[in-house]
Formats: structure tokens, sequence, C-alpha cells
């Protein structure tokens, strides 16, 4: 039986050749063929949609751009994926507001220039910010470099729309940043994965554009000199808008492989550095900022000019593709250990058997530790492997995930790992929010 016949306001796919790009997202996950693809073009579509999956006892897996990293959108048994491409909606920013309306199909590029259009600027910049859809970066809450300064997407999110339980679109929250009637439900829609419910458009905070950009290349010759850098910079007042780093190994397999642009990146182990304050690139600033680095700025290159800004910036956006190319069946991980202990997770991460190489954003601690012979290792020791990182992490009083979310891929881990407590308040609430659980069926819970 055909459950999505005559649905109202949808463009349905069924073929199986037309459904194979769906079991899969940029991780290393994939599920079983969807039922059916459905890509709504109107409320009509969702409220039927709802009314079925309950019906039926089908689930309703949301899909943006299929750019995420935990297989957040990858289909389980007997789901049909909600394709939000086509979801109607128009980006409209509003100057006096400080806000931008858009909805989930937009994609982030087009929300980032449209504010900059207006002279604004929306921080967050995951490094698929050229492809992925905004809701995809709302479910997840996406990260990326500026989240070292800025945060990450629920920091610019004021409100949301979001399709519940009783098949009905509602709205949270309210164009401005004091909004304090009762809990945030806004916020609870934002980084839950689709699992009680789906976005559908946000309003979204902006900020004056920054003018002004100091972007340093520091390369070194010991890689743990890089490593108290964050936490020394930020006890000093000075917060970078974005520190990434490249520990050896992954600096080396660029420097041999990589793009012509990368041939040339210099040092053992290498940071970027970006400052976008007011003044930054004044003689204060920089001679602060310079006595701070002390050795560290032997090798210290600094762009000149926006191009050559965007040159170093290049090189770390294809970082993530560059890697998955020459190791299609790696295992990429998004860890996160406080600023202040992440000396003591590389030593520690030294003593642990765990053949991996890492780069991301060390400023706020948020790694990419990367097991790059993943596929070629044993299940079981691959598990262990990805257990000790993510003990580690915790030990050091971090997390599992810094931006990439739970999905499928992390939700064994985090349901073993994370603190029972936690899981039953969540469990608690999806059981409130969906009861038939038919949102995003066998993701993160
Ligand atoms: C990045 O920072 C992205 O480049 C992707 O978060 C990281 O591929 C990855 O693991
Ligand atoms: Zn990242």
């Amino acid at each position: 039986m055909d459950v999505l016949r005559d649905l109202p306001e949808a463009t349905v796919l069924r073929e199986p050749s037309d459904l194979e790009p769906f079991r899969r997202d940029e991780s290393h996950v994939q599920g079983p063929r969807p039922l059916a693809v459905v890509r709504p073009h109107g409320p009509a579509a969702l409220r039927e949609l709802v009314r079925r999956a309950k019906a039926e006892g089908f689930g309703l897996v949301p899909r943006g751009a299929g750019t995420g990293k935990a297989g957040g959108c990858v289909p389980t048994e007997r789901s049909v994926v909600v394709d939000l491409s086509a979801w109607p909606g128009s980006l409209q920013v509003s100057a006096q507001d400080l806000s931008l309306q858009a909805p989930a199909s937009a994609s982030l590029r087009d929300v980032k220039a449209a504010a900059e259009a207006e002279g604004f600027f929306y921080p967050p910049d995951p490094n698929s910010w050229e492809s992925c859809a905004l809701g995809g970066t709302l479910a997840t809450n996406a990260g990326g470099p500026n989240a070292c300064k800025y945060g990450m997407t629920r920091n610019w999110v004021l409100a949301v729309e979001a399709l519940l339980e009783d098949g009905e679109i509602h709205t949270f929250g309210i164009p401005s940043v004091k909004a304090n009637a009762g809990p945030n439900l806004t916020q609870l829609l934002v980084g839950s994965e689709g699992i009680f419910g789906l976005i559908l458009g946000a309003t979204l905070r902006l900020m004056p554009k920054p003018r002004e950009f100091t972007t340093l290349l520091l390369p070194t010759r010991h890689w743990a000199d890089l490593l108290d850098l964050p936490g020394r910079l930020c006890a000093a007042g000075y917060l970078p808008s974005a520190f990434e780093f490249f520990d050896p190994a992954v600096l080396a397999e660029l420097r041999a492989h990589g793009p012509e642009a990368a041939r040339r990146l210099p040092g053992e182990a290498l940071a970027i550095l970006e400052f976008d304050d007011r003044g930054c690139g004044s003689e204060t600033f920089l001679e602060g900022l310079l006595d701070l680095l002390g050795p560290l700025t032997e090798g210290l290159e600094m762009a000149t000019d926006e191009r050559q800004r965007q040159d170093i910036w290049a090189v770390r956006r294809l970082t993530s593709a560059f890697l998955k190319e020459r190791h299609p069946r790696k295992v990429s991980e998004d860890i996160v250990v406080p600023r202040s202990r992440l000396k003591d997770f590389f030593q520690r991460l030294e003593q642990l058997d765990i053949p991996s190489v890492s780069y991301g954003h060390l400023g706020d601690g948020n790694l990419h530790v990367n097991l790059l012979a993943a596929g070629e290792t044993a299940p079981e020791e691959l598990e262990r492997q990805l257990y000790d990182l993510f003990r580690l992490a915790l030990d050091l009083g971090g997390t599992l995930s810094g931006e990439h979310g739970i999905g499928l891929a992390k939700r064994e881990a985090f349901l073993a790992l994370s603190h029972p407590g936690h899981i039953q308040v969540l469990r608690a609430l999806k059981r409130a929010m969906d009861p038939c659980g038919i949102f995003n069926p066998g993701k993160v819970l």
C-alpha cells in the first residue's frame, strides 16, 4: 500500500534509484532505503504527513542539504525522508531589529550573503557553509571556526517555526534578544536534531559586520607549544574570532599531497589565528599580541590584504574533504575539551592506543580527531578506540561532540557514556513532545 498516495502540496520520490542518495549524509554511516522522499511545498503536506505517520507507524526524517556529519538525516527502518529543500519562504532582513528571517530551505551561503548585503554579519560558519541548508544548521546547532568568539548557531537564533506532533506549524520566540516569558522552547528545538519536531524556518540575530581583520599563519617547530596558546590568549583578554590548527601529521599530508597552496605551508604544526575586533590592526593591539606569542612569532606570516586572508582560509576549508578523499573510510570525530586542558588531552591521547591525526578548532577546544585507518580496523577495536577517545574527553571535563551532533553515528556512545539523569530527562521530553515517536526515530536517544 502506498502510504503517501495523493499527498497534497508535495513532490514524492519513490523510485529506488531516486531514493538511494538519501541513505547517506557526509558521515561514515549509511541507513536503509527510505520508504519515500517527500518534498513538502506547503502546510497541508506536513499536516497529512504527521497524520499518516501516526496512523501507519512510519518515521519522519528531516533533511536539508545532506551535509551533516553524524547521520542525523540518514533514514532508519520504515521512515520517510522529509526533504525540506523546496519549503517556501524568502529571506528578509530587518535592519532595525538586527534580524533576518529565512526558511529552512535557504542555503547558509545565501543567508550570510543577505546579511552582508545590508552591512550585517551572521557569524555561524560550519565548514559546509557554501553548500549546507540553514535548516540543517538549526537542527544540528552547527559550529565552525567563528564559534571561538561568537558561539554556536543557537546563539544567533531568536525564533523558530517548527512542525510539532499535532501536525501544525508553531512559532517560538520573537525578533528580540530579550524574551523571557517562560522557559525557552526556541532553544529546546535548536540542536534537537529533529527528534522533537521539524524546524521549518527561523528568525536569526545579526550584528554589524566586522570591518577589520588580523589573520595570522603561525607555524611552530614544536607542536606542543601551540597547545597552551588559546588559554593564554583568552586569559590576557585576546579572544580570537577563530583559532584553527593542523597537527604535524595532517600538515605533512597536506604538504605532500594537497593542492598547490597547501604545499607551501610552513612549520611542523600550524595554527591559523584571526581577530576581528575594531582596532585589531593597530600597533598597540599587535604589539600586545606579539608579546604574548613570544618565541612563536618566529616564522609568523600575516595576511596583508583580503586575498591573502582568503588564501589562508582556503587551505583550512578544504582539509576535511581532502582527508576524506585520501581516506574514504576514515572516521572523523569532533570531541571537545576545555581549552585549559588541551595540553593534557594530547599528552594522554599519546598514551592511548588510538592511531589518529587531528586538526580543527583549537581556540574553543573542539578537535577533529580523525581515525584514518577506521575502515581497515576490526569493528570491536574501532569501538574500543572511539570509546577511549570519548572517555578521555569526558574525563577532562569535555564532551563527545562539539558541533556535529549525535545523530546515528554517536548514538550508542552518547547513551552509554552520558549521565543517566541526562538521558532520563531527554527521554521524558521526547515522550511529551513526540508521544508516537514519529520524529527522526532512532536518532540521539
Ligand atoms: C571542519 O571543521 C568540519 O572542517 C568538518 O567540521 C570536520 O570532516 C570533519 O570531521
Ligand atoms: Zn569543524
